[in-house]
């Protein structure tokens, strides 16, 4: 949406009256009248009768049919819909999942197992538990090992809300919460509260087009997920599997969904660790995608670059000041007029613009483009024809075409739910690629959006198109709507109840099948995404590169993410931290927040900061709108400066980097985490939304404050060395510490215990690639208390870390036979001599790079060695050591990653170096 957004929405306040009726009289719930087994012994099914019609927001459905089901030893569903007719479900094909069709529920056929009054259904190997109330019907889920209620739709007592509605366009569910709980998650939205979710809110989950620079509002993706942090720091994760538009209401005790559409779709995930929680859930929903290595480099981009000479100067000036850039970026500035495949003939001619991305290529760079769903409606459009006659495009209700109003103009809006549309996205983007190579494409406007709304809206007579503008130039009378353009309950859409088919398609749009806008709107981006994903690997067969804006529940399985339209705000910067944290819980750990902020002009102090943040996103990309000024970082020495020193660690680190994608790739767990991963048992963890963890082994301490030049930043218990001046030991034992952090500086803290695999810095992610490895490995420090040199190297301690290597083609990562090796590292010290080993899993991918481990750097050393042996033999090793750093470095180890290795050295005294 555009900066005149806010002022459209005062018009839709009075949506939000009806919204206030109160739940006694919405519905009265449902009896448990008949359970059954499930087939395979991991649940029941169960029938449940109406016990009261009421007329509030339309009729009740009569019976329901319940499914509670087990799934491993982590995960229960619960699953509650229409025991007569099929109701709308997230469609497979987008989200596959074992389905719960087969299950009958019909009066009749129950008696297997008696209903009790409430009654448990367990699963032996579950760690959760089911248990029911029979009349009205409600449940719980309950932690086998230690009792824990942990969620509780039946309330005896409070009266408020213990009865389960369900009627077509109205469905309301709740739960108790213990007023302490700690939540998180519920996107996709811009939090000034920070991280945990704040009690009496609403998060309403609605695919919208607004920028993430309004806080607490509905956003792009809609996530429907939560994760929930109990005393002791054993957590749990509960998602809920619908797409319908639903307010969720967090009060102090409580959990009310209030959805309209779909079914009730609950998955509980018993965690308890917080990172076993998103493996669990990313189980379910797909685990993030593998992305191509050059995502780690960093990206610049800007809306607004006039012509091909743009792209041209930015690229050479960052070459000029000697930073490094992975990619130049393409906005719809390239397009003619706004055509998707297309290119601007006065601006952007191929022939200008071919040579242009050949060289990026040349250069190792890359190149990424731009596309929006909406097709312009234009008989002499080559994509729009094919589109025609394919026919893969949404309709309303009567039949026809929908028409929105995007930046082309009027424009046709992908059915990408159709059989054919994935033959028509495919057979565009290959056709495009014939024409300008580009290496990854970038979604935007895809919830979808629309400068128009409503489902009548037509061109003034005489008028076919519009100008260029994000202004709606048609006509919408929108007062005699359907129900599904203002359905009984009105969703809390940014905060005013904003109508449904507001700044989007209508709601009775229908896909091929008839499935309406109403019920996929929050997947829309979602199909999108799927068809790009597919479409670039039938290309290229390799690894594709995808971003995208809207996305839902699964949607890192094919694309990274960005948190959209920010602002150049100190606020934003924080909101960054708390948005990327939440978007790796939902499963997409590949997420940035464009650096120096998108909308508003940014100043020189918010950008080096801003700089400094963004060097430790996974994906890092400075971006701005066309209505602020350029941001690049070459444009201020101080940015300049503040860039090449965080940068140049980026970079080092970009195979510690890929390996955190690996284990993304492999169980979920994100890249950028919360402090409550760490030390979920402390709860001063859970408030913390202003520093974040790169896996377990690097911590940022961010200043996030005009004008604040020291941090207090909590530091996990053990010792912490600073990754820019290892010299900087932070001894730490649950602890907060206050830390300089003068303009110039970010806080970024290598955990003891820890091996980082590094590279050598270069111009792009793949030259870096090829540079030698160096291992740098931090021990805890001799104990200061030890003061005879012989007793150094006494005092045990041990690190460990892990290298993922492979060719980044392969659409997945592995560890296979030629395709993807791991190294697993391990160092200890014990009376007085180091061992490093290295234990390689399927080597044979990483030896046949040639690639070599060079150096090792050891913190935490009070003395030289005396002597060094690589695998069991003495080798002349270049030793150095700093004694102010406790900083050994071996160099020269030649060591062939891919094989594996011991190097130890002594330094216990007993045995003279020999160099
Ligand atoms: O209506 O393509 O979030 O990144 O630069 C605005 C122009 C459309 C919104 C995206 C932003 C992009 C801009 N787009």
């Amino acid at each position: 949406m555009g900066r005149q957004g806010s002022m459209a929405l005062l018009a839709f306040t009075l949506f939000g009256l009806l919204s206030s009726v109160k739940a006694d009289s919405i519905g009265y719930g449902y009896n448990l009248v008949g359970l059954d087994d499930l087939n395979n012994g991991g649940g029941v099914v169960g029938y449940l009768e109406l016990v009261k019609a009421t007329e509030t927001y339309g009729a009740d459905v009569k019976n329901l049919k319940l499914v509670a089901r087990y799934r491993g030893s982590d995960r229960l569903q619960v699953h509650i819909s229409d025991a007569d007719s099929k109701r709308y479900e997230v469609p497979q094909e987008l989200l596959p999942r074992d389905p719960v069709d087969s299950f009958k529920a019909n009066r009749k056929l129950f008696g297997r197992l008696k209903v009790e009054k409430s009654g448990v259904i367990s699963s032996k190997k579950n760690q959760l538990e089911f248990h029911y109330v029979a009349e009205p019907f409600g449940f719980a889920v309950v932690r086998r090992s230690n009792g824990e209620v942990l969620w509780n739709t039946s309330a005896p007592g409070s009266g408020l809300f213990n009865n389960i509605i369900f009627k077509d366009q109205y469905l309301e569910i709740s739960s108790q919460l213990p007023y302490k709980s700690a939540l998180y998650g519920l996107g996709e939205s811009s939090r000034p509260d920070g991280l945990r979710l704040s009690h009496n809110r609403q998060y309403t989950m609605w695919a919208t087009d607004i920028g993430s620079w309004n806080i607490d509002i509905d956003l792009y993706g809609v996530f429907p997920f939560l994760v929930d942090v109990r005393e002791g720091g054993l957590t749990h994760g509960v998602a809920i599997m619908n797409s319908n538009g639903m307010d969720i209401v967090y009060n102090d005790t409580s959990i009310t969904f209030k959805i309209i559409g779909g079914v009730f779709d609950f998955y509980f995930f018993s965690g308890p660790a917080p990172i076993a929680v998103v493996d669990q859930y990313t189980q379910l929903v797909g685990r993030p995608a593998a992305m191509p290595y050059w995502v780690l480099g960093f990206h610049q981009s800007r809306y607004g670059y006039n012509n091909v000479e743009q792209l041209d100067y930015v690229m050479k000036k960052y070459a000029e000041v000697n930073l490094p850039v992975e990619s130049m970026w393409s906005d719809i500035d390239h397009m003619d007029h706004y055509k998707d495949f297309t290119l601007d003939p006065v601006n952007y001619p191929v022939d200008k613009l071919l040579p242009f991305v050949q060289n990026l290529h040349k250069n190792h760079q890359k190149f990424i483009m731009i596309l929006d769903p909406g097709i312009k409606i234009d008989t002499n459009y080559s994509t729009y024809v094919r589109g025609d006659k394919l026919d893969i495009f949404m309709r309303n209700g009567t039949s026809h075409r929908y028409v929105a109003q995007v930046w082309p103009g009027a424009t046709n809006i992908p059915d990408f739910l159709h059989p054919k549309s994935q033959e028509f996205w495919s057979t565009e983007v290959a056709e495009f690629h014939k024409v300008i190579p580009f290496d990854g494409l970038w979604l935007d406007m895809n919830e979808p959006a629309n400068f128009c709304g409503g489902p009548t809206c037509y061109f003034p007579p005489g008028i076919q198109t519009c100008p260029q503008i994000d202004e709606c130039c048609m006509i919408c009378d929108n007062t005699n709507l359907n129900r599904w353009d203002d359905p009984p309950y009105h969703i809390n859409s940014l905060g005013i109840h904003r109508p449904l088919y507001a700044h989007t398609m209508a709601m009775n749009c229908e896909h091929f099948n008839g499935i309406r806008a109403y019920d996929t709107h929050n997947v829309y981006g979602m199909s999108e995404g799927l068809a790009t994903y597919r479409a670039l690997k039938e290309l290229t067969g390799k690894r594709p590169f995808v971003l995208a804006r809207s996305m839902f529940l699964g949607s890192g399985s094919y694309a990274a993410h960005w948190t959209g339209d920010n602002g150049a705000t100190w606020g934003d910067l924080q909101y960054s931290v708390v948005s990327i944290i939440n978007l790796g819980l939902f499963g997409v750990p590949m997420v940035g927040a464009d650096i120096c902020g998108f909308n508003f002009q940014t100043n020189e102090e918010l950008c080096i900061r801003w700089t400094q943040v963004g060097a430790f996103y996974p994906f890092s990309r400075d971006h701005s709108d066309i209505h602020a000024g350029p941001q690049e970082f070459y444009l201020w020495e101080s940015v300049t400066e503040t860039a090449r020193s965080v940068f140049s660690w980026r970079y080092r680190l970009l195979p510690f980097l890929y390996t955190l994608m690996f284990g993304a790739h492999k169980t979920g767990a994100p890249i950028f985490r919360p402090l409550f991963f760490a030390v979920p048992e402390d709860s001063r963890t859970w408030d913390i939304a202003d520093q974040f963890t790169l896996g377990t082994d690097l911590l940022v301490s961010p200043v996030l404050q005009q004008g604040q030049v020291t941090v207090n930043a909590y530091f996990p218990q053990g010792v912490w060395y600073n990754l820019f001046n290892p010299s900087q030991v932070v001894r730490a034992n649950n602890s907060f510490h206050t830390l300089d952090a003068p303009l110039d500086t970010i806080n970024a803290h290598v955990r003891s215990g820890s091996i980082l695999p590094l590279q050598d810095l270069a111009p792009t992610t793949t030259q870096a690639r090829k540079t030698p490895y160096t291992l740098l490995i931090a021990m805890d420090p001799e104990s200061d208390s030890f003061n005879a040199p012989s007793a150094i190297c006494d005092r045990r301690s041990k690190a460990t870390g892990e290298l993922f290597i492979d060719d980044d083609d392969t659409i997945s990562m592995q560890v296979k036979d030629g395709a993807g090796s791991l190294v697993t590292f391990e160092a200890t010290r014990k009376d007085g001599v180091y061992v490093l080993k290295a234990d390689v899993e399927e080597g044979a991918y990483a030896v046949k790079q040639g690639l070599m481990l060079q150096t090792v750097s050891v913190l935490g050393v009070r003395t030289a060695p005396n002597s060094v042996k690589v695998n069991g033999k003495y080798e002349a090793v270049n030793v150095t050591f700093d004694n102010k750093a406790s900083y050994l470095t071996l160099t020269d180890l030649n060591l062939p990653i891919g094989k594996d290795f011991e190097v130890s050295w002594d330094c216990s005294g007993s045995d003279a170096f020999t160099s």
